[in-house]
């Protein structure tokens, strides 16, 4: 084609977009980007926070940032450098501080939210009237429209991990929240009733639950840590070593419908194969040192830490240490597989 033609040819598709836009149509043209890729491509960078790092900083928000009234929180949120919104591109986690004497009053949303409880103890949550004790290594759940609140009498700052679906939530256009009536909610006569019904994972009274909804708020640590020692005994995990997810205990699937949690223990001299996968993760170290190697970059992670692995990115896990290193994880598989949109590889 000759200059000529060029430029009638361009002039011909721009005249098409106009007369289409007019109607708010539009048809692909060459020089518009591709509908697809080949395989998953994100904004979303793989992240290490450092202890050392967040300790400061969670000392000046404890005493620069004041807990307001109507259901407000002091937290510090690990935002993603890739991203416009959270710590991955379906959810936000965050470190919540709270001072002794302090409450942090009830309102509930429809983000899903659970607290994974990183250093202190005495702290208590009431969700939809049901009181729980806040301890290191437990873990709370807050599902999506339960109205929740946090209580703490204790003498030093206590921190937890906050982690809400709320990229995916507002990706869904779906936002809504409600500050409560009180700060506080009315605290039902009898206490833990969830954990009392099924938190022992292997009896509960008899009779069928109504939903497949997960009953049950709490996991605590002691709980899930004997788990983890019974687990070590099995043959071990290729990638994670030993590995369990806390499981909603009605049908076995993952104890929240859009996130998962698991507790991971490596132990000394494992090198976990490479994996990559749809969906987004973030490892909370509990104890121990080890090192995580994502699409080549080396993290060296010690107690406190936090990495975010981003989606199909190549992954695996090493403990080149002499002791254990237990690892708290979340990810959104439970929304990608509903979706029908997890996938992974591995190397053969
Ligand atoms: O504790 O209810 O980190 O509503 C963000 C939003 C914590 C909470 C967060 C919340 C909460
Ligand atoms: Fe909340």
């Amino acid at each position: 084609m000759g200059e000529t033609a060029n430029m009638a040819a361009a002039a011909a598709r721009r005249s098409l977009k106009e007369d289409l836009a007019r109607f708010n149509c539009r048809v692909h043209q060459p020089d518009d980007p591709p509908l697809f890729t080949r395989e998953p491509r994100s904004a979303m960078q793989s992240v290490h926070w450092r202890w050392r790092d967040l300790q400061p900083l969670l000392e000046r928000l404890g005493a620069e940032i004041e807990l307001g009234s109507g259901g407000q929180r002091r937290t510090l949120r690990l935002a993603n450098p890739g991203l416009p919104f959270g710590t991955t591109h379906t959810f936000w986690a965050s470190i919540q501080v709270i001072l002794p004497g302090e409450i942090a009053g009830a309102h509930r949303h429809t983000a899903n939210a659970f607290r994974f409880i990183m250093q202190g103890g005495g702290a208590t949550t009431t969700v939809d009237g049901e009181r729980y004790a806040m301890n290191e290594g437990d873990l709370v759940l807050t599902p999506g429209m339960m109205w929740h609140d946090h209580q703490y009498e204790g003498d030093a700052p206590m921190i937890w991990l906050d982690v809400l679906d709320i990229s995916l939530m507002r990706s869904m256009h779906a936002t809504f929240f409600e500050p409560g009536a009180a700060e506080l909610q009315p605290v039902a006569a009898i206490p833990d009733r969830s954990r009392r019904q099924y938190g022992s994972g292997v009896m509960r009274p008899p009779g069928a639950p109504r939903t497949q909804d997960n009953p049950l708020l709490v996991y605590p640590r002691a709980t899930a840590l004997a788990a983890l020692q019974e687990a070590a005994g099995l043959e071990p995990d290729p990638f994670d070593d030993v590995v369990l997810e806390y499981q909603n205990p009605v049908n076995g699937g993952p104890a929240m419908r859009t996130m998962g949690m698991r507790l991971q223990m490596l132990r000394p001299g494992v090198h976990g194969k490479a994996r990559r996968h749809t969906g987004s993760k973030l490892y909370y170290v509990v104890r121990g040192q080890g090192t995580t190697i994502v699409e080549g970059e080396t993290f060296e992670w010690a107690p406190g830490d936090f990495i975010a692995i981003a989606p199909w990115a190549w992954h695996e896990h090493l403990n080149r240490s002499g002791e254990e290193a237990v690892l708290f994880q979340v990810n959104d598989f439970p929304a990608m597989q509903a979706l029908g949109y997890y996938r992974e590889e591995t190397l053969a």
